[in-house]
């Protein structure tokens, strides 16, 4: 039965994907090579270090340590100015709606996002105070696709793995909800998703109970 739901942020809650994507590309490009769409796909849900290992091995490119680091900063700080401009208006169609019927049917929910700026941006749009628990970069050491965000995540609801359904925009994050014994909605295409155990292109005009006893169970 499920009883919670685990959202990740970054493509579901909110579209800050579009701005972690223009600040590597930044980067990529200030150190004289691009990334594409298709080579970004594989860096969501994966925490800042991995992605710039990730971004230096496309680019052919080995860096001394203090380097990388040096870079990570400040990739954070232009990804930073821009979600310093969000507001409530960014949160993505359906999901303000979506907890509001997550509360009316006593469920409870909690976030499992690699980001470390997770409580930032939540603080920005509003939606802070609605989190029965956050866990996100601060508090894991292990990236998706391992599933100790959403175990966490289950143990700070006090709710089995089981009984939580995780939503996520990104194949590392599907695989951590499975391999943590949860059903994983996905946000976005079969194409980008095809590990997800139901698509959505977004929540709006979902009906969650209609959602947990038709689809997820
Ligand atoms: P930060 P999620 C992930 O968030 C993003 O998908 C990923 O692109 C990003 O590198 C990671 O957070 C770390 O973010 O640099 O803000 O700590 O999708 O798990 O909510
Ligand atoms: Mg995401």
């Amino acid at each position: 039965m499920i009883k919670g739901f685990l959202f990740d942020l970054d493509g579901v809650i909110v579209d800050t994907a579009v701005y972690h994507y223009a600040a590597w590309k930044k980067m990529a490009n200030q150190l004289g090579f691009d990334i594409d769409e298709e080579f970004n796909e594989t860096l969501k849900g994966i925490s800042r270090m991995d992605s710039i290992a990730r971004i230096l091995e496309y680019g052919k490119m080995e860096l001394p340590e203090e380097r990388i680091l040096e870079l990570a900063t400040l990739k954070n700080d232009w990804y930073v100015e821009m979600i310093d401009q969000m507001t409530e208006e960014n949160i993505l169609p359906g999901i303000t709606d979506l907890i509001a019927q997550i509360k009316e049917n006593g469920l409870k929910m909690a976030l499992g996002s690699a980001s470390k700026n997770a409580p930032r941006i939540l603080d920005r749009i509003g939606l802070a105070s609605f989190f029965d628990a956050v866990v996100d970069g601060n508090s894991v050491s292990k990236s998706k696709p391992d599933p100790e965000v959403f175990i966490k995540g289950a143990e700070a609801l006090e709710l089995k793995n089981e009984e939580c359904v995780v939503v996520e925009d990104a194949f590392a994050g599907i695989e951590a909800a499975h391999a943590a014994g949860m059903k994983a909605i996905g946000i976005g295409t079969t194409e980008n998703l095809p590990n997800a155990d139901l698509i959505l292109t977004s929540f709006e005009g979902v009906d969650l109970q209609d959602l947990i006893d038709q689809k997820l169970s």
